[in-house]
C-alpha cells in the first residue's frame, strides 16, 4: 500500500517485491564494470557507504566536491547504462506517487555494511529541484530518518525494508534525511547488506 509521509513524499510499502531479483542481479552486473568504492568528501574524509552508479550520469565526491559526472573515475569510461528494468519501476512509482513522466538520468547505487550510517543532509547537487527522487530499498532493513527544510527540525523514523519505494517531490524535496546505523543481518538475497538506489534527475 502507498503511505503519505508528506505532501510530495510516498512510501510504496512493499512496490518492488516481484521484481527484486532481477534487481539485484542487474546491480551486480553493474558492479561488475563500476565496482563498489568509498568516495572521499570534500573534507576529506572516507565516507563509510560504498556506492556506484549507472545511467548518463553519476554523482561523485571528492577532494574537489560534489558533482555529476559522466564517466567512471575509476575507469574513464561511461557509468553502465540504467537497465530498462529500472527505469520502468521508476516511471511507474513516481506516477502512483503523483509525479508521471519521471526520466531519470542518474542512479546512485549505495551498499550499506552493517554498522554502517548515512548522516542527516539534504540531495542539493541536481539543477531542478522540481523533478522526484524515486529511491529503492533492498535487502537489509534500515531506519530513515526524515527530517524537515532546516537541519535543525525534528527527525521521524520510518522503517524501510526489502523492496520498499520511496519517491519524493515538490514541497519535500529538499528536507534533510539520513539512515540509522544498519543492524547486523544477513539477507537471503543481498547477503550481509542493504542496497539503496537512488533515481535522479540531475540535468534539464
Ligand atoms: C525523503 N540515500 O543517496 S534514500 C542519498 O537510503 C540518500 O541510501 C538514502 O539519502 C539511502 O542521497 C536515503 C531515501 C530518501 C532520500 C532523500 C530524501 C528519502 C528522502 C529527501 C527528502 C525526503
Ligand atoms: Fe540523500
Amino acid at each position: 500500500h502507498a503511505e503519505r509521509l508528506g505532501p510530495g513524499t510516498v512510501l510504496l510499502h512493499g512496490y518492488a517485491l516481484e521484481r527484486a531479483p532481477a534487481l539485484i542481479a542487474a546491480v551486480e552486473r553493474i558492479i561488475a564494470a563500476s565496482p563498489w568504492r568509498q568516495m572521499i568528501t570534500p573534507g576529506g574524509q572516507t565516507m563509510a557507504v560504498s556506492m556506484s552508479n549507472c545511467g548518463p550520469l553519476g554523482w561523485i565526491s571528492d577532494r574537489r566536491g560534489y558533482r555529476y559526472v559522466p564517466l567512471d573515475p575509476l575507469s574513464g569510461q561511461p557509468w553502465p547504462p540504467l537497465p530498462p528494468l529500472l527505469l520502468r519501476l521508476a516511471d511507474e512509482a513516481a506516477t502512483a506517487a503523483g509525479f508521471p513522466g519521471f526520466v531519470p538520468d542518474a542512479c546512485l547505487i549505495n551498499r550499506y555494511a552493517p554498522g554502517t550510517r548515512l548522516s542527516l543532509h539534504q540531495d542539493r547537487d541536481e539543477e531542478d529541484f522540481s523533478q522526484p527522487i524515486v529511491s529503492l530499498s533492498l535487502g537489509l532493513p534500515a531506519v530513515f530518518l526524515l527530517g524537515g527544510a532546516s537541519r535543525n527540525d525534528k527527525t521521524v523514523k520510518i522503517p524501510l525494508l526489502h523492496g520498499d519505494v520511496l519517491v519524493w517531490g515538490g514541497p519535500d524535496r529538499l528536507r534533510f534525511h539520513g539512515v540509522q546505523p544498519v543492524k547486523d543481518g544477513n539477507h537471503a538475497l543481498t547477503g550481509p547488506c542493504r542496497l539503496n538506489l537512488t533515481l535522479r534527475r540531475a540535468r534539464r
